[in-house]
């Protein structure tokens, strides 16, 4: 026996990760409805070896329906999810709207799994921020060690997550790089983004900070603990898919590099490829279609008395928003929605 699922956006990059995902892990599925706005209807998308034709988000009933896994904008979200969640229907969300409401959990499975038994103030449970999803799944092992007091982090964040205009504006500005009368204006970007970075992710927030910055800043409070301090700067770079982060971390206690490098390769959800050589690290078109965060890098910061730099690896449209949320799916059915 499986559960009934629905995945709302199923056209766009991060929906159709989820269809992949569910497939991949055998997500135990009785029926499924793929669901898209009225401009992509009609629409097919694969489902393992099936294909499912889209139906309109607007009339569909979700009555009956156990999981809605929503990966649409934060306005579509609005409208729909409060009323699939009247429905019965529980909502994993994978925009920014409820992450901060104190009434709907904010998961990272290998980080508060049990969190997910909150969904059912609002039925309603959120993904977060794909550059806090890999950065916690890294720091909570050793925060369980060494308490970890603040984080420093710089994002080298792939196009992606921004969508695929986004993927499409990359590749062809750099396509028109090289065909005189070809060149591509920036229209996504406020900048140029081929051969190109760009310190700038999200809306500017009043303190100088963008809202990227800001959302990895409050999200990892919520997830892993409030008393940590981050700071994060957050950079778009013209990579298609894989986020990058360079964090450094000062504990309360010391950890020696070693046994942060024991502790993390014991992780779960976490892979550690730390040579010290040419090569001995993971770089963002390595990590495309896999379930894991990858730690390299990983060495004592001497300037400060308990600290430690490392490198922080993942598939943004997998760990960052769809595996993520079918894992927060997986938690939902072992804790709550049992069947069978
Ligand atoms: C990016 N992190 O890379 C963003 C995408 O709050 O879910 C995801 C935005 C969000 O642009």
């Amino acid at each position: 026996m499986g559960y009934k699922v629905v995945v709302v956006g199923a056209t766009g990059n991060v929906g159709r990760e989820m269809l992949n995902i569910l497939d991949e892990r055998a997500f135990p599925i009785e029926e499924i409805a793929v669901l898209a706005s009225r401009r992509s209807l009609g629409t097919e998308v694969s489902f393992g070896d099936r294909t499912l034709k889209t139906q309109d988000l607007a009339a569909f009933d979700f009555t009956g329906w156990d999981i809605a896994l929503f990966a649409v904008g934060s306005e579509a979200t609005k409208e729909y999810a409060p009323k699939a969640a009247s429905q019965g229907c529980v909502v994993i969300d994978n925009s920014s709207l409820y992450r901060m409401d104190p009434d709907v959990p904010l998961v990272v499975p290998e980080v508060n799994a049990d969190a997910v038994l909150g969904y059912t103030k609002k039925n309603i449970i959120a993904n977060p921020n794909c550059s806090t999803a890999q950065m916690v799944v890294a720091l909570k092992p050793l925060h369980d060690r060494a308490k970890i007091k603040r984080v420093v982090v710089s994002t080298y964040q792939s196009v992606s997550g921004t969508g695929k205009d986004a993927i499409d504006e990359l590749w062809n500005q750099t396509k028109g790089m090289y065909v005189p009368g070809q060149e591509v204006a920036p229209s996504v970007y406020p900048r140029q983004i081929a051969f190109n970075v760009i310190p700038h992710i999200d809306v500017f927030m009043e303190d100088g900070g963008t809202k990227e910055e800001w959302k990895m800043m409050v999200e990892t409070k919520k997830i892993l603990d409030p008393s940590i301090k981050l700071t994060a700067t957050c950079v778009r770079v013209p990579v298609f898919v894989g986020h990058s982060e360079a964090i450094n971390i000062e504990f309360e206690e010391f950890l020696d590099e070693d046994e942060a490098r024991d502790i993390l390769r014991e992780a779960p959800g976490v892979m550690v490829i730390d040579k010290r050589e040419p090569g001995g690290y993971v770089t963002p078109v390595e990590c495309v279609g896999d379930f894991a965060t990858f730690i390299s890098r990983i060495r004592q910061d001497s300037t400060i008395e308990n600290g430690l730099n490392l490198w922080c690896v993942s598939d943004n449209l997998r760990k960052g928003a769809a595996l993520n949320a079918v894992q927060i799916a997986e938690v939902l059915g072992q804790k709550a929605l049992k069947k069978g």
